[in-house]
């Protein structure tokens, strides 16, 4: 048991661990998502994993990161359950339009330099309805939920280890692209009616992509086009 992985790993960093470093828990006490929100973690029935990046890249290519490891999170929720999530921009991955992980990811950096980057990552898997608070039974699901069976954490997690490699070399490889790619793919973004609350504010208005930084464009209702680079996304009429 542990406060946050996040925190462990970040403390990690902070005193000079590896790229590659994995910080993983049987539960969380205090599981954080973004903006001080809690992420509920129960003992002995899920994946919660913070992983030490170190990546040689400028700090406004950070969010490739996450676009990287939502992408490589999708896919190993499809290969070990062979359900096909999609990604709800910028860090929730959905079956049946309910949330099944999450992703925090913590940057340490200069203006013009990474130290590192700490990829959290919260993954349902075998948790059962009457778990979940009350407050999020109608908005969570689980791997068990939807398949109506078990998922062994362990291979989960290997597999996770291997889609997340696969995924962050081929952003070495082939460049922000073709994670790009991958992610438009996962996320079935375009064009869809769309509320975001950024900062605040509250915008209606219809995705037309991601940026090449991981901003949503918006068109919003006077047709122009606006770019989003953090918030909350509601599907509209849905
Ligand atoms: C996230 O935040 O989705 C990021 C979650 C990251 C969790 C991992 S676990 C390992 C690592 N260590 C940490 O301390 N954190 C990371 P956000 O988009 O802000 O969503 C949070 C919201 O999701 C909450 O306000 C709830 O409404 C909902 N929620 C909380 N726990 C959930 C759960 N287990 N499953 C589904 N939804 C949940």
């Amino acid at each position: 048991e542990i406060d946050s992985t996040n925190s462990k790993a970040y403390e990690l960093a902070m005193e000079g661990a590896e790229e590659g470093e994995v910080v993983v828990a049987e539960s969380q006490t205090r599981g954080r998502g973004r903006l001080g929100r809690q992420w509920f973690s129960p003992p002995y029935v899920n994946l919660y994993l913070s992983i030490i990046l170190r990546p040689q890249i400028p700090p406004h290519q950070a969010s490739m990161m996450t676009l990287m490891a939502a992408v490589a999170t999708a896919e190993a929720i499809q290969s070990s359950s062979g359900l096909r999530p999609t990604i709800k921009w910028p860090n929730d991955l959905l079956l049946s339009g309910r949330k099944v992980a999450g992703l925090l990811n913590e940057l340490h950096s200069e203006a013009d330099q990474i130290h590192f980057i700490i990829l959290g990552i919260g993954v349902n898997l075998n948790t059962e309805v009457r778990m979940f608070p009350k407050e999020i039974r109608g908005k969570a699901t689980s791997l068990r939920i939807e398949k109506g069976e078990g998922v062994s954490r362990k291979e989960f997690f290997q597999t996770l280890l291997k889609t997340l490699e696969n995924w962050y070399s081929i952003f070495f490889r082939e460049g922000a692209p073709a994670i790009l790619n991958a992610w438009r793919g996962w996320a079935n973004l375009q064009g869809r009616l769309v509320r975001i609350t950024s900062f605040g504010d509250t915008l209606i208005g219809k995705a037309i992509d991601i940026d090449s930084d991981g901003a949503l464009i918006l068109e919003t209702m006077d047709g122009k086009q606006r770019r989003i680079l953090a918030g909350d996304v509601e599907y509209s009429g849905e």
